[in-house]
C-alpha cells in the first residue's frame, strides 16, 4: 500500500474518508511543528539525506534523499492489515482483533499508548544540542535521521489518540507537546527520559541500550488485540532497526578507537592522547543499562497481568512461545532481596511479565558486549566490558531501595557511596568526554575520538556529504 505524499498529512489510513479526524490533526500538526521547531535539533542545516517512508509493503518501503530538515513529511503509517488476524494470547485467544476500543480496556489502553508517545518526544528533546558536536557528517545524518523518526512515531501515537479516544484522546496528545524532558514542573513520564544525553557517547549508548527497550516494547504492543496498535506498532520496529544500528556500530568504533590508542601505546590512560578510557566506556555503560532495565517497569506487575490476560501487551514473540498464551497456571522464578541477600521468588507467571521481557532484552543486550570484547581481544587486550548485575543501580522494581554493586553484592550505603565513582560516571567523566566533543563538519573527516564507520548509509561511500552546512 503506497503512501500519498499530496495531503497535507501524508497517511496509508485513508485520512481523507474521516473528515473530522483529518482536522482534528490538521489541528495538531502545526503545534507538532511549533515544538519541532523549539525542541528538536538547533543546529540550523541546508538538507540532511534522509530516508522516508514511501510504502509500508516488505520490499522498496524506503527513499533516500537530500530534504531540508522542515520539509521532513511526518506522517501516519500502518502496517497492513491482516483479515484473518486473532488475538493470540489472553482470555480473547482466538477471538478476532479489535478494530475498535473495547469500553472496558478504553483506560489502559490509552494508557500504553500515552506512556509510549511520551518517550518519543523526549528522546529528541535529550538530544536537542548533539547536532552541535557531531564526530562527522556521516553521524550527523544518522542523529537527524533518528529524530525525524522519534517524531514520527510521537505521530503513530497521536493518530491512535485522535482516532479513537476521543476528546480524552485528543487532551493527551496536546499534553504530550506540553512535558518535557527534564522539566522539573511537567517532566516527561519514565525515568530514563528525563536524563540528559549530552554527549556522543551518551547517545550511542542510549541508541543501543534505550531505544533497545523500545524495540521490546513495541514488541510486545505489536501483539496487541487492538489491531491499530499492533499495526502501527510492527512499522515502526522497521524504523527502529535503524536506531539499534547506530548505537551498536557507534560503541563498537568508540571501542575500536580506544582500543588501537592501548594498543599503539601499551597503556589503558589514553585521556592524555585524546581517546575515551575503556573505563569510562564501562561507566557509561553501566548508566545507560541500568536506566534502560527500569523501564520494564517492576519485575512483579500487577500491571502487566492485567494486561496480558486482557490481550493489550502480549510477550516478545508470543507466537513462538510453546505454552498455552493463558499462563493461569504457570509459575516462575523471580530475582528479589531477601534479608539483605539476593534471592528468589517464586510467583505467577503472570506477575513475572515484565521479568520475562526484562531477560529477553538482557540476552540481546549481551549481543553488544561480545562484539565489543571481540574488538578489545583483537587488539590484543585483556579489559573486558560487562553487563553490571541487572539490580545494580535500579529505581524501579524489587531492587529499587538496595545497594547492590555491578557484581552482584548488596552493600550498605557506605560502601555504596565509596564504589560509586568505580561504577557510574563521575563529574571528572563527564566534562573530560565533553572537552572531546567538537564538530567536524569537513567532507570525510572524523573526529579522533572514533573509528570511522566500516560502511556509508544506502550504499552511499563514508566520505558522502550527507548533510549540506548553509
Ligand atoms: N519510570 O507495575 P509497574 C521507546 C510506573 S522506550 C517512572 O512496575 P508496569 C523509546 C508505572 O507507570 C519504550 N515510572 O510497571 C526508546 C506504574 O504507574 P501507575 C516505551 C515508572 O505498568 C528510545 C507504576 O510505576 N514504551 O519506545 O507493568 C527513544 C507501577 O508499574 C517506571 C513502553 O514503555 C519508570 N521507569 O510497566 C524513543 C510501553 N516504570 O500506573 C523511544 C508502554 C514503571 O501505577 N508502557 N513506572 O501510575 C508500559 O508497558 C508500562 O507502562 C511500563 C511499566 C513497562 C512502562
Amino acid at each position: 500500500m503506497s503512501i500519498d505524499y499530496s495531503e497535507k498529512i501524508p497517511n496509508n489510513v485513508d485520512l481523507a474518508g474521516d473528515r473530522r479526524l483529518q482536522r482534528a490533526l490538521e489541528g495538531w500538526q502545526p503545534k507538532f511543528l511549533n515544538w519541532w521547531a523549539e525542541m528538536g535539533p538547533v543546529l540550523d542545516t541546508k538538507d540532511v539525506y534522509l530516508r522516508t517512508a514511501i510504502n509500508v509493503g516488505r520490499d522498496g518501503w524506503a527513499h533516500f534523499d537530500h530534504v531540508p530538515l522542515p520539509d521532513y513529511r511526518w506522517g501516519i503509517f500502518l502496517a497492513e492489515r491482516d483479515r484473518e488476524r486473532t488475538v493470540g494470547f489472553g482470555e480473547h485467544m482466538g477471538e478476532p482483533v479489535w478494530q475498535q476500543v473495547p469500553g472496558e480496556y478504553r483506560a489502559d489502553l490509552q494508557r500504553l499508548i500515552v506512556v509510549q508517545g511520551d518517550t518519543e518526544p523526549a528522546s529528541v528533546e535529550q538530544q536537542k544540542l548533539l547536532g552541535l558536536t557531531a564526530p562527522s557528517l556521516y553521524d550527523l545524518r544518522n542523529l537527524f535521521q533518528v529524530n525525524v523518526e522519534e517524531g514520527r512515531h510521537l505521530w503513530a501515537m497521536v493518530y491512535l489518540l485522535h482516532a479513537f479516544f476521543g476528546r480524552e484522546g485528543r487532551e493527551q496528545a496536546e499534553d504530550l507537546l506540553i512535558r518535557n524532558s527534564g522539566s522539573p514542573d511537567s517532566p516527561r513520564i519514565l525515568g530514563a527520559f528525563n536524563e540528559e544525553t549530552a554527549d556522543w557517547l551518551a547517545f550511542f549508548m542510549f541508541t543501543y541500550f534505550t531505544d533497545r527497550d523500545g524495540k521490546y516494547q513495541l514488541g510486545t504492543l505489536k501483539e496487541s488485540a487492538f489491531d491499530p496498535l499492533s499495526r502501527t506498532c510492527e512499522f515502526m520496529l522497521k524504523e527502529e532497526a535503524h536506531h539499534m544500528m547506530v548505537g551498536t556500530t557507534g560503541v563498537d568504533r568508540v571501542v575500536e578507537r580506544s582500543a588501537q590508542l592501548c594498543r599503539e601505546h601499551d597503556t589503558l590512560d589514553i585521556a592524555p592522547l585524546g581517546g575515551i578510557p575503556l573505563e569510562i566506556i564501562q561507566r557509561y555503560l553501566n548508566f545507560h543499562y541500568t536506566v534502560s532495565l527500569d523501564l520494564f517497569g517492576s519485575e512483579q506487575s500487577t500491571n502487566a497481568a492485567n494486561y496480558y490476560t486482557a490481550g493489550l501487551k502480549g510477550r516478545w514473540r508470543e507466537d513462538r512461545r510453546a505454552d498455552d498464551h493463558q499462563l493461569t497456571e504457570d509459575g516462575r522464578r523471580i530475582d528479589c532481596v531477601r534479608d539483605g541477600e539476593l534471592a528468589e521468588d517464586e510467583v505467577s507467571a503472570l506477575l513475572a511479565l515484565n521479568h520475562d521481557l526484562r531477560n529477553e532484552y538482557i540476552a540481546d543486550c549481551e549481543t553488544g558486549l561480545k562484539r565489543w570484547n571481540r574488538i578489545l581481544a583483537d587488539n590484543g587486550l585483556e579489559f573486558r566490558l560487562r553487563l553490571p548485575h541487572p539490580g545494580f543501580n535500579r529505581k524501579v522494581g524489587v531492587y529499587a531501595g538496595h545497594h547492590i554493586t555491578p557484581d552482584g553484592r548488596v552493600v550498605d550505603a557506605d560502601s555504596w557511596e565509596l564504589g560509586r565513582p568505580h561504577w557510574l560516571p563521575t563529574d571528572v567523566d563527564l566534562t573530560f568526554v565533553r572537552s572531546l566533543m567538537r564538530p567536524v563538519y569537513e567532507r570525510g573527516k572524523i573526529a579522533s575520538w572514533l573509528a570511522p564507520p566500516r560502511t556509508g548509509i544506502n550504499g552511499k561511500p563514508v566520505e558522502y556529504e550527507y548533510v549540506h552546512l548553509p
